[in-house]
């Protein structure tokens, strides 16, 4: 005991001295690491448009932000997990309940991982998919619009951080727990030390239809490791998804040492269209479990969300040649398939190699039963009999790898801050660039798909230190690109992210500019608490409820004077936006109201709840400025005591007066 622990320590001290050490020896020349005709190159002239669009995960945000390659401009942030008070996502009565979970309303997360659509392994720009590893959940952002579509809440799973990518034709994306756990369904109530016998891990496939749409179709029950990153296979791998894992020595505590005993962890294969056989085969146990999945109406402009009781979980006792792991040296991480899907690069994040397997080798091993024993039942595939051959000296602490149209892959270094290029067939390192610093995810447009667009790569960095003008303690994190269609790797250009950007995807813009939408159409809109024209706006009062059907046009509300409001009651502000003309989002706010903005697009309706806890008269007005008159777009609500007898009354243009004589 004392050894181990004696052991551990200097494991540890060894690993730490590593570590910072070369965290702070930053690369040299960071200024003429830059090529001259950097600016040339990132350059877009105003009133042009850029060549991608760059998706870019936002971490602890929650969000998710969308960039133009080359200039690095920031075109939005889309709210993803995390309420957004600067479109009142989350705030409005209409979108709370894509928050919802199954421990209730959650208004943040943490969002990792990007995945386009695709079809045949190509990028179709239908939608985006974020994961949340806090509380496991996986969103859906249609790409007319840029807003998160849909939410599906994952049983069985804690830190959903090997999620959620996605297979050649969308048919499914992916969820692996980062956190094993005791299942939904046992009595949680257990000792942490139990870890052994009563923490299991889970991977999820959540499949997508025509529409959208997704469900859990299966997850399949796995020993208690820590699932890290996947990919889907493609080409003549289509069919499997690769999941990378590392604590296999199931440690549940100062997991820094105890999970980095063994020399190897693992990559679990996954051979889904078995899984898939086995599932209509009635192998699949059915759970019962408690997840949340929301789904937004784009003609109701409206969430909804529902607590889904059940699940199918498939166990690998009883489904053999489903499941089977690769060994993969010194905790893995990234876990990435090139463009053919013959190859299966691994990565080690304390390596000093980056091993690739060979799709060809592993089902030579399989149908060989070449086997090095099993892990908890699951046969364990020979590392040599897998191995396609290790990049020598590629640098220390490989992250993720993504790949060219040339037949090039590049690998993220954390340890010594650099991306590396390298030949997937010869295994040849063949140039390295510096980043600022310790980069992480690393993307070329394309890059995780049959087809990738090359021409740049983008690194995306831990850590900013001197890039930028110091902003106090924290730094805004950041990205940097470099060309990459000559045979250097050439920085060009240095940009801020929101939040922590982990993993991004780019892609060809017209890919979605093209289908990009303007406007909704006001005779579409099924809010219950729509008024399409000014007819219809009015105030009703039900109980202690005051519902203001409100409507928005260039530069007035309407109603825009409203009286009669008293202490204790609710008010439900129902404002629909008339406008019919692209870029014309009205806003809306209350003074004193603890909540957020409504930011209404056009022919959309949106509502803000507001109690008012004072008596007195209260500005409303219109926070997105409009037109000319926009300060004049804006109005009051008196507020009287509980037991006043201030009729209800309303008006725009003229005194208000009582009800019947409005109608
Ligand atoms: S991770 S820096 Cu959360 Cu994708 Cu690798
Ligand atoms: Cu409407 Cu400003």
């Amino acid at each position: 005991m004392k050894h181990f622990f004696l052991r551990s320590l200097i494991a540890l001290s060894l690993i730490l001295v590593v570590f910072w050490g070369m965290q702070s020896c930053k690369p040299k020349g960071a200024q003429s690491a830059v090529s001259g005709d950097a600016a040339e190159k990132a350059y877009v002239a105003p009133g042009k448009y850029d060549e991608f669009y760059d998706f870019v995960s936002g971490g602890f945000s929650g969000q998710m932000s969308v960039y133009g390659l080359p200039s690095g401009r920031l075109f939005r942030v889309i709210p993803v997990f995390s309420v957004d008070p600067e479109k009142g996502y989350g705030y409005s009565e209409e979108t709370k309940a894509m928050l919802n979970t199954s421990h209730g309303f959650v208004p943040w997360d943490d969002l990792h991982h990007i995945a386009l659509s695709e079809t045949n392994g190509i990028q179709d720009g239908r939608w985006v998919f974020g994961n949340g590893n806090n509380t496991p959940r996986i969103a859906r952002v249609d790409l007319k619009t840029f807003r998160t579509a849909e939410i599906i809440e994952i049983p069985n799973s804690a830190g959903n951080h090997s999620s959620p990518f996605i297979t050649e034709n969308s048919e499914y994306v992916v969820a692996g727990t980062r956190f094993s756990v005791p299942m939904d369904n046992s009595n949680g109530d257990v000792p942490i030390s139990s870890y052994k016998q009563n923490f299991k891990g889970t991977v999820s496939f959540i499949h997508i239809d025509t529409s959208g749409r997704m469900n859990i179709a299966f997850q399949i029950l796995l020993p208690g490791v820590n699932f890290d990153l996947a990919r889907a296979g493609k080409g003549k791998s289509h069919g499997w998804v690769f999941f990378s894992c590392y604590n296999s020595e199931k440690a549940n505590t100062l997991l820094e040492v105890n999970a980095s005993q063994k020399d190897k962890d693992f990559i679990l294969c996954v051979n889904w269209k078995k899984a898939e056989e086995y599932v209509k085969a009635g192998k699949a146990q059915k759970r019962s479990v408690a997840y949340a999945h929301n789904i937004y109406d784009e003609n109701k402009h409206m969430a909804t969300s529902e607590i889904e009781k059940e699940v199918l979980m498939l166990d690998p006792k009883d489904c053999p040649d489903m499941v089977y792991l690769m060994p993969c040296p010194k905790s893995p991480h990234g876990c990435d398939t090139d463009p053919t899907g013959e190859y299966i690069v691994g990565s080690g994040k304390l390596a000093a190699t980056i091993p690739v397997f060979s799709f060809t080798k592993i089902q030579k091993a399989i149908a060989d039963k070449n086997f090095d024993g099993d892990y908890d039942g699951i046969p364990v595939l020979k590392y040599e009999a897998v191995l396609h051959g290790e990049v020598q000296k590629p640098g220390l602490g490989p992250l993720h790898t993504e790949f060219d149209d040339n037949g090039n892959a590049y690998t993220s270094f954390f340890i010594s801050s650099e991306i590396v290029k390298w030949n997937v067939k010869d295994l040849k390192v063949l140039d390295r660039v510096p980043t600022y610093y310790s980069v992480g995810h690393l993307s070329v447009p394309g890059g995780p798909t049959r087809k990738p667009w090359g021409k740049y790569v983008i690194a995306y960095n831990k850590i900013t230190k001197d890039r930028y003008l110091p902003t106090g303690p924290e730094l805004a994190q950041s990205a940097q690109l470099y060309d990459i269609s000559g045979d250097k790797m050439k920085l060009i250009l240095d940009f801020p992210t929101i939040g922590e950007p982990h993993y991004a995807e780019a892609i060809p813009a017209e890919l979605i500019s093209k289908n990009s939408q303007k406007i909704y159409k006001i005779e579409d809109n099924q809010n219950p608490y729509a008024a399409k024209g000014d007819k219809y706006a009015r105030v009703e009062r039900k109980g202690n409820e005051v519902h203001v059907y409100i409507t928005a046009i260039r530069s007035h509300f309407n109603p825009d004077n409203i009286e009669g409001v008293k202490l204790g009651d609710i008010v439900y502000f129902h404002v629909t936006n008339l406008e019919q003309d692209w870029d014309i989002p009205h806003g809306f706010a209350v003074k004193g109201a603890n909540n957020a903005e409504l930011l209404i697009m056009p022919g959309e309706t949106q509502t803000l709840a507001w109690k008012p806890e004072r008596t007195g008269v209260f500005p409303i007005y219109c926070t997105d400025f409009c037109s000319a008159l926009h300060q004049e777009m804006q109005g009051y609500i008196r507020v009287s005591t509980a037991g006043s007898n201030v009729p209800m009354i309303w008006s725009m243009g003229k005194n208000a007066a009582p009800i019947a004589e409005n109608k």
